[in-house]
Parts: C-alpha cells; sequence; structure tokens
C-alpha cells in the first residue's frame, strides 16, 4: 500500500539522486519531462520495502522525515512551476521577437533610419547652440525712426582654439541693407556687453514688412570673421508701443529664410533651324522695395553667357515706381544649334537710380548647367522648338546667382570636339 505521501517523497528522492538542471530555459523543459518519467519509473520499479529501509536509517523520527520531504517536495513543485513559466514567457518573447524580424523588414529598415536621424538630430541640436543675444527695440512714431540696442550675449559659441571668440554684432534692417552698423569687437569673450545703439529712420508704413538682423560674428585678424549667429526680428510681431527689451537664442545664419526678391515671368522659344532664340520679357511682381518712397524703378537684363563668358546683352526700358511692371518686350539672339548647349541665359532685374548707382534686385539663370525650376524651363524650350514656352520664376540673390555661375567655371566639364 502507498500513500500518496509516500509517493511524493519518492518523487522527492529521485528528484535528489538526479543531477539538477544548472542553467534555466530549454533544458529545463527537457528536465521536467524526465522528472515526471522518472517518477514513475520509481513508482513501478521500486520494490516496496526500499523506502522504509531508508527511512528507518536516518535517525529522525517518521513524522518529521515525511514532514521535511513534504516541504521539499512543495519547493520543487514552486520550482519546477517557475521554471515552466519562465520558459513560456521566453519562447512568446522569441516569437515576438521573430515576428518583428521576419515579417516586418520594413519595419526594421525604418528603425534603423529613424535611429541614426534622432542621434543626428540631438549632436545637430548640440552643434546648434550659438549662445544669447540681448537686444532692445524703440520706435519713435513722431521721428518715424527705430532704435535697435545691442546690450550682451551670453554662452556665444567658441569659434577659436582656445575656446574663446572675439565677437561683434552688425546690424541691419531688411528694408535698406546698405545702412549697416557694427559694435566695437570684445576679444576672447563668450559673454560680451555691448550696451550699444543704433538710429534707423523707419517709415510707419514700413514696419510691418521689416526685419531687424542681428548678426553676430567672430573677428579673426588673418582669416575670415566666422558667423557666430543670428537674429531676424520681423518688426511685424512687436508691440512697438512699448520699448522692448528681451533675450533671444541665436540661430545659425544659413537657417534663415530667404529674403523675397520678387518674381518674374519671362517666355523662352527656340528654333534650331535658324538658330534663333527668343525671350519674351512679360512681367515681374513683389518686387523688393529699393527707393525710400516704398518702390522701384525696375528693368530687366537680358544676357547671354557662352563658354562662361559674357557674350551678348539687352535690356528693357525702365517702368517708374513700381513693385509689379508690365514689360512685354522682345528680345533675339542668333544662337547656332551647337552652342545652344553651351549658353547660360542670365535674366536679371534692376533699380534705376537716377542719382545714385542702378541696384541689381536679383537674377536668375538658365541653361543646361541650371537646376529646379530655371532647368526645367529651358529643357521645355527645347523639347519643344519653335513653340513659346512662358513661366514665373523666384529672383535669386545676385551673389548667390554669380557665384553658382562663376563656380561653373571653376568646374568645368570637357566638352566633346565635335
Ligand atoms: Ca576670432
Ligand atoms: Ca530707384
Amino acid at each position: 500500500m502507498k500513500s500518496p505521501i509516500k509517493e511524493l517523497s519518492s518523487l522527492v528522492w529521485q528528484q535528489l539522486v538526479t543531477p539538477h538542471p544548472a542553467m534555466p530555459g530549454e533544458a529545463a523543459s527537457s528536465n521536467v519531462s524526465t522528472t515526471t518519467v522518472t517518477a514513475n519509473v520509481t513508482t513501478t520499479t521500486t520494490p516496496p520495502g526500499f523506502i522504509d529501509d531508508i527511512l528507518n536509517k536516518i535517525p529522525l523520527p517518521r513524522w518529521a522525515i515525511l514532514t521535511i520531504a513534504a516541504a521539499a517536495g512543495l519547493l520543487l513543485l514552486l520550482c519546477i512551476l517557475c521554471v515552466i513559466v519562465k520558459c513560456c514567457c521566453r519562447k512568446r518573447k522569441q516569437k515576438k521577437k521573430e515576428r518583428i524580424n521576419l515579417g516586418n523588414i520594413n519595419g526594421s529598415t525604418t528603425a534603423n533610419l529613424v535611429q541614426p536621424d534622432l542621434e543626428d538630430l540631438d549632436a545637430r541640436l548640440k552643434d546648434e547652440k550659438r549662445g544669447r543675444l540681448q537686444y532692445s527695440l524703440e520706435y519713435n512714431f513722431r521721428r518715424q525712426e527705430i532704435t535697435v540696442g545691442v546690450k550682451q550675449a551670453a554662452d556665444l559659441k567658441a569659434m577659436d582654439s582656445g575656446g574663446t571668440s572675439d565677437p561683434y554684432v552688425i546690424v541691419y534692417l531688411t528694408s535698406d541693407r546698405k545702412k549697416k552698423f557694427e559694435t566695437k569687437v570684445y576679444r576672447k569673450t563668450l559673454n560680451p556687453v555691448f550696451n550699444e545703439s543704433f538710429t534707423f529712420p523707419m517709415p510707419q508704413a514700413d514696419v510691418a514688412d521689416t526685419s531687424v538682423v542681428l548678426q553676430v560674428y567672430d573677428f579673426n585678424r588673418f582669416s575670415k570673421h566666422d558667423s557666430i549667429g543670428e537674429l531676424r526680428l520681423s518688426l511685424a510681431d512687436f508691440d512697438l508701443q512699448h520699448v522692448i527689451e528681451e533675450w533671444q537664442e541665436l540661430s545659425t545664419s544659413g537657417k534663415i529664410e530667404q529674403e523675397r526678391l520678387g518674381e518674374i515671368c519671362f517666355s523662352l522659344r527656340y528654333v534650331p533651324s535658324t538658330g534663333k532664340l527668343t525671350v519674351v520679357i512679360l512681367e515681374a511682381k513683389k518686387l523688393k522695395r529699393m527707393d525710400t518712397d516704398g518702390f522701384s524703378d525696375p528693368y530687366v537684363k537680358v544676357q547671354l553667357i557662352l563658354n562662361k563668358k559674357k557674350w551678348k546683352k539687352k535690356k528693357t526700358g525702365v517702368k517708374k515706381n513700381t513693385l509689379s511692371p508690365y514689360f512685354n518686350e522682345v528680345f533675339s539672339f542668333d544662337v547656332a544649334f551647337e552652342q545652344i548647349q553651351n549658353v547660360d541665359l542670365v535674366i536679371s532685374v534692376w533699380d534705376h537710380d537716377k542719382v545714385s548707382k542702378n541696384e541689381e534686385i536679383g537674377k536668375v539663370f538658365l541653361g543646361c548647367r541650371a537646376t529646379g525650376n530655371q532647368l526645367r524651363h529651358w529643357s521645355d524650350m527645347l523639347a519643344n522648338p519653335r513653340r513659346p514656352i512662358a513661366q514665373w520664376h523666384s529672383l535669386q540673390p545676385v551673389e548667390e546667382v554669380d557665384q553658382a555661375l562663376a563656380l561653373k567655371t571653376r568646374f568645368k566639364l570637357p566638352l566633346p570636339t565635335s
């Protein structure tokens, strides 16, 4: 006769005799099955008096042995349960992992793309810490002028090898870029106190369209001055009834939105058989104000550059006091089919001035070396011989276009000599 307790104790005994798994995991699950097997084997193959013999040899009362055995059994059961639960959890986790890795290759790719991006962003943000600038704005309604105060800067980015900078600030208004002021240079400091102020004439009508630009530079005696950062304060965002004095975080100068110079519409037509290039300057709009009266006196120059050398030039008449001139003037050039690949067409808008020098407002260039909208217009013209193709273009900063044209000269590609 075997009591359930006896059976349990024999099982415990077997467990104590058989080596215990050292590592949980896959091995554990196989051990679970061996345990049950051995238990079964024990119950069927052990001779009936065997356990009694062993129990008699232990110098403890029978009840104590049974209690210890029962406790040990319970503990073991708990252990087995724990191992089983752990095992199940691991398998489920593995399945989940597999599902992510195999079932969703795109997902892991996106993760790979997103992860470094976030790190990059962090690095970029750290890199972009340019420091802060305290300024003041005071508008005088009676005199129609604005006084910009450059107070002080803090935690400026170190631009020199010694871990410091030699900061100074340039101040100007977007309504008149030629009138620029500069503070003194402060040597070897990242927290300069400037306390300088500059006054600009500022008609009340122009306030809403004007921004104050404060550019912080690092002075270098023997090399180009480095831009530390800048602020662009749109006056429309301020209540100029009061004196404004505040701190603002500097941004990198490259990130700042480009000034609107205006747009121009012209049509292009090319006839390969006769080698005639026809440019019709139609109209312009939203041109930048160049004169103090709030208008410009625009005219357009049409220039051809052949093999990076100035070749032919024509211009429209001057339209007085307007920011949206209508020209509708036709210009024809002889450009042989062999030359058209090597031609750049430069369209520039100028402001005529009676007393001072004429000023260039903005320009664009077209040709096989152009990019974006300009390249599209040029290739549309070549793809549609004899048909005039009209398109609007945003004027670009003069220096930018000149630089792009000059750059092309430097990186000139060898052309086939046929
Ligand atoms: Ca320096
Ligand atoms: Ca003018």
